[in-house]
């Protein structure tokens, strides 16, 4: 599989790099990878990188090998190739005509959720991780060197996406890779209190009032809470988790308000399949057994029937 990918890129001069809504340190960490991988490999070639949101605030702790814009109008004149990574290219919104415009198409992804837009390559694995450790694997493939930067970004991904190593695609394959990134000489525990621990104040007080407002479903199976995003900007990531592993709790639900749509995100302990679950909810939710998403264009309160609705079948 690496060399369809490979070849793809070998063949481009210009190329493009993406990652679907909404972006996560997996899909920027390996944007950055990916870029800082080609540059060392091909340094000739002419990189893009655009996605859908904002990022300049955040993943500021991330190395930034080339500017990564927010702007989807601004022109990229004869694209060879565009990449998405860490998600499929339906979901890329205002950046679709970009991406289908560019000659060839590919992805790099470890979602379950396959694509339905036919690519010229893809490299899809999903019990791999992280997108970043894909993108470790396309180093070894092709003989390019682990150095601090490169592995800072393939470790921000893996870090994340497993919790610090504490969910489910927590693997003997995800702590090996992790051991050659420490040994690449990053700063772990430095990584992980920036990535995983650290909170601003106003995340702390949204922390304790989520926790306290929560929502208890189907005799507490389902622990739900719903925040309005403009009273929350920026702070809602990792809430769900910690509704998930409350005593008694089988799927955590949180329902987060954005504009005239309610986005879903939904964590599972492992009985309940809930990238079905998201599926269900809308053609376009989807992402792993235990972790996974979906929009729906509705009010908050709209969303949460149609989620009980959704989850009725797995607590009969
Ligand atoms: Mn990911």
């Amino acid at each position: 599989m690496p060399s369809t990918i490979t070849e793809a890129i070998w063949g481009a001069e210009t190329i493009l790099l993406t990652a679907p809504p909404p972006l996560d340190t997996d899909a920027i960490g390996a944007i950055a990878a990916l870029a800082l991988a080609i540059q060392r490999r091909w340094p000739r070639k002419r990189l893009f990188a655009r996605v859908t949101e904002d990022i300049s605030a955040a993943f500021l702790s991330l190395p930034r090998p080339l500017p990564i814009e927010h702007t989807p109008s601004l022109p990229i004149e004869a694209l060879d190739l565009a990449i998405v990574l860490d998600g499929t290219p339906e979901r890329l919104g205002p950046l679709a005509p970009l991406f289908e415009g560019a000659r060839r198409k590919a992805q790099i992804d470890h979602h379950r959720t396959p694509s339905s837009l036919p690519l010229d390559a893809a490299l899809r694995d999903p019990k791999a991780a992280s997108t970043t450790l894909l993108i470790l694997e396309l180093c070894d493939h092709w003989g390019v060197a682990l150095d601090i930067e490169l592995a800072t970004c393939i470790h921000a991904g893996l870090l994340v996406d497993t919790g610090g190593f504490l969910y489910h695609l927590t693997d003997p394959r995800a702590l090996r890779a992790a051991a050659r990134l420490l040994e690449a000489g990053i700063d772990h525990p430095e990584i992980a209190a920036r990535l995983l621990l650290e909170q601003s104040p106003e995340r702390a007080r949204l922390r304790g009032a989520v926790l306290s407002n929560t929502l208890w479903l189907f005799g507490g199976a389902v622990a739900c809470a719903i925040i309005d995003h403009d009273t929350a900007p920026g702070l809602t990531g990792g809430v769900v988790d910690e509704l998930v592993f409350i005593q008694g709790v089988e799927v955590g639900a949180l329902i987060l308000k954005k504009g005239k749509s309610a986005k879903i995100s939904l964590r599972s302990r492992g009985r309940v399949d809930v990238s079905a679950v998201a599926q269900r909810l809308a053609p376009s939710g989807g992402g792993h057994a235990r972790a996974s998403g979906a929009a729906l264009p509705c009010a908050p309160l709209e969303a949460l029937a149609r989620l009980e609705a959704a989850l009725a079948v797995e607590f009969p």
